[in-house]
């Protein structure tokens, strides 16, 4: 049997309920003058990419609790994206980290990504390490460092990173760039040389990438380092994207910001300057948490998709398209049962999202009337979409319930079987 066929099975249980709820959600949002099959197509075209190191459990630096069958290889991930992406129809990319996923045989992980339905999209460099045999440290700093040599280690290996990608394939020009350059005691850096040297050390591999290539650049505003962070905010990677060129853009990973920061807000901003060039999506509740994207605050996330929703109707915007990922490990989850949440729990806030009446919305934002404009978006937000979500997947020839069926067939377990209790992936 198939595992197309194990899905159509599985959802033959479910399909008799599952109309029920759809035939009620469709009817109820036709009455509000929603035309169901463009928010199905929508909801369709929405494609989050899948993290190549969050594949195993991991998100901490104590103790890791792995359940066994980690994926051992960057083959063995793209097979467990394959399952996500079997299952749900909405995570058709991985985003690779070098160099903890480094590719050996191109041709069979091309070949493998084919037979998965999967692209590689996007590749992250990783200068927050020293690798065994590297000759100089990061201790101090990558591109920021005060040692050219060190910078230009750096800014060599983030070029090496985009010569992987290029070789795996056409759809892959992204690289994204984090870094955790920083400075833990007052004094310690001289703030604006430190930020000149990251600049020029940016442009550097800015302007070798090939010219269809975007490089996005994170902020974060502290971790690994507690006093000053190289690239703490959005301002920062604002301005470094800028003094790059038009093809660098900011990243917006979730759980890079303060306590209670209008994440929203900057989401706003950066497409009125036509800067967002991606997301890091996981849940945060504190800090760098990366928890399941939509666990804590799924209010907030929904207020994001507002904010992509109306910038993609606004014809004034312009934007380039977003790239979405997910960045999240959790020590505690299944692996793939964490990813399968995030990514149902960032389809359904995009479908609230799509539900808001934005007419009525700017009118009452035109006429200072605080109380029905919030009132319009919380129509949407309590809306129960997850009948319209499960339409959709099932529509693409996913599962009804894609946790559930992930369950019914015992993958993990088969995983053990096949990879062993004592599989640990590569990453963090
Ligand atoms: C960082 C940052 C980067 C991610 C690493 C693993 O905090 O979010 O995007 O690549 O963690
Ligand atoms: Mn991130
Ligand atoms: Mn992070």
């Amino acid at each position: 049997m198939t595992f197309s066929d194990q899905i159509n099975e599985y959802n033959q249980t479910l399909v008799g309920d599952h109309n029920f709820r759809w035939g009620y959600l469709g009817e109820q949002l036709s009455r509000s003058g929603h035309d169901v099959e463009t928010l199905l197509q929508q909801l369709a075209a929405f494609q989050v990419a899948i993290p190549s190191w969050a594949l195993g459990t991991g998100g901490t630096r104590f103790g890791r609790f792995p359940a066994g069958g980690e994926p051992r290889s960057l083959e063995e991930k793209i097979e467990d994206v394959g399952i996500i992406h079997a299952l749900n129809r909405s995570s058709g990319a991985i985003s690779l980290h070098i160099p903890w996923d480094i590719p050996h045989d191109y041709a069979a992980i091309r070949q493998l990504l084919q037979a998965n339905d999967l692209i590689i999209d996007s590749v992250n460099s990783n200068t927050f390490q020293d690798q065994s045999g590297q000759p100089l440290s990061y201790k101090f700093g990558s591109l920021c460092h005060t040692d050219a040599d060190v910078r230009q280690q750096a800014v060599e290996h983030n070029i090496q990173v985009a010569e992987y990608g290029q070789k795996l394939g056409d759809e892959c020009k992204t690289l994204t760039v984090w870094l955790s350059d920083g400075s833990d005691f007052p004094g310690q850096h001289h703030f604006r040389r430190a930020y000149q040297r990251t600049l020029e050390s940016l442009q550097t591999i800015y302007n070798a990438l090939p010219p269809d290539w975007t490089m996005l650049i994170e902020y974060k505003p502290y971790e690994p380092h507690f006093y000053s962070m190289l690239i703490p905010d959005w301002g920062t990677s604002l301005r470094l994207s800028e003094g790059c060129g038009a093809r660098a853009q900011v990243l917006v990973d979730l759980g890079h910001h303060l306590p209670n920061t209008n994440i929203e807000q900057i989401v706003a901003r950066l497409l009125h300057f036509g800067r967002l060039g991606g997301f890091h999506f996981n849940g945060s509740m504190y800090g760098d948490d990366d928890l399941t994207t939509g666990s804590i605050k799924p209010f907030q996330l929904f207020l994001i998709f507002c904010e992509l929703v109306q910038a993609a109707q606004d014809a004034v915007v312009r934007n380039p398209p977003v790239a979405y990922m997910i960045d999240a490990s959790h020590n505690l989850k299944d692996p793939i049962e964490d990813l399968l949440q995030s990514v149902q729990n960032i389809l359904t806030a995009y479908a609230k999202a799509l539900l808001v009446d934005t007419d009525a919305l700017f009118d009452a934002q035109e006429a200072n009337d605080a109380v029905r404009a919030e009132e319009v978006l919380r129509d949407a937000f309590m809306t129960d979409v997850r009948a319209l979500v499960a339409e959709a997947i099932r529509r693409q020839g996913g599962a009804l319930d894609p946790i559930g069926l992930y369950r019914h067939l015992s993958i993990r377990q088969q995983r053990i079987d096949t990879r062993g209790k004592l599989a640990v992936a590569t990453g963090l």
